[in-house]
């Protein structure tokens, strides 16, 4: 589905991350990848998940640090000269602005986390853009928390809907040169960016035993999608939130 497609991906922190489970069926489907790890200290988990898919480009990118994000797409200019498909797998916000009510959120860890979280999404998209010479697909992941109030969600809520809402305009930008840009909205999976949510496995519990078949997703699952997202069979489909959550989201 993805063969002679060229993919960058950024958020592999461990075997556990929805980014490692995408960058696993992306390459099963034929894509060469240039895979980001976050700092030295993440690079030894995600270097030897990045070899063993065989791909041609491992490189640092801190998405707050705007002088590595352009090393990082010269590398792929000079590589590659093009791009098909990008996958944004990342979010953050400050412990005690994330565990604390919305309303008590500091400005400067409301920012930061909607820079992380959302804004990295339009800077990787502005340097993507003219690298996708044959047209190509942008893809984030947000969570149903930005839908409606989920407990120990707090403020990655509001920056989820704001994602959400810049993949619905981005789309429309973007759709003349035949980009399309989707948001992937999957059910709760224990990672580590999930254990900074409090009661995550409350959380966990119930979808598990409220979602259509009674189960959590795998990341995997969410790989398929994404994997359909990143192709050319989904070019009539942009700008939207899809779930990838064993139904959980149509349960009252
Ligand atoms: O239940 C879940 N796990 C769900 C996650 C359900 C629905 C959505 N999501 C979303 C998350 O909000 C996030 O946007 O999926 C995305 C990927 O998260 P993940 O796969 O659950 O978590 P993880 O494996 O931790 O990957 C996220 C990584 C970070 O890991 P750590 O643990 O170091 O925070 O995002 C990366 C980092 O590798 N990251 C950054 N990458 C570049 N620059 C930055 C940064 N500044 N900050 C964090």
């Amino acid at each position: 589905m993805l063969a002679g497609k060229k993919g960058l991906i950024v958020g592999i922190a461990n075997d556990k991350s929805i980014a490692y489970g995408c960058a696993r069926i992306f390459n099963r489907e034929g894509a060469e990848l240039a895979i980001t790890y976050l700092n030295d200290k993440a690079e030894k988990h995600v270097r030897p998940l990045a070899e063993g898919l065989g791909a041609p480009i491992i490189s640092p990118l801190d998405v707050q640090n705007e002088d590595q994000m352009d090393r990082l797409f010269d590398r792929i200019a000079d590589q590659w000269g093009k791009l098909d498909f990008v996958l944004h797998s990342i979010a953050f916000a400050p412990g005690d602005d994330l565990h604390g009510r919305v309303i008590d959120c500091s400005r400067d860890g409301f920012l930061t986390a909607m820079d992380i979280s959302c804004h990295s999404f339009q800077r990787l998209a502005k340097r993507a853009e003219p690298l996708m010479i044959d047209g190509g697909a942008l893809l984030t992941v947000t969570y149903m928390g930005s839908e409606r109030v989920i407990d120990h969600y707090g403020v990655m809520g509001p920056v989820k809907a704001a994602l959400e809402s810049a993949t619905r305009y981005m789309a429309a930008e973007l759709g003349p040169k035949n980009i399309q840009v989707h948001a992937i909205s999957p059910g709760p999976l224990l990672t580590r960016a999930a254990s900074g949510i409090a009661e995550f496995n409350t959380l966990m519990n119930t979808a598990q035993s409220r979602s259509p078949g009674r189960r959590l997703v795998t990341i995997d699952e969410i790989g398929e999608l994404a994997a359909f997202l990143a192709s050319d069979r989904s070019r009539g489909i942009t700008g939207d939130v899809i779930h990838v959550d064993g139904g959980y989201n149509i349960m009252g």
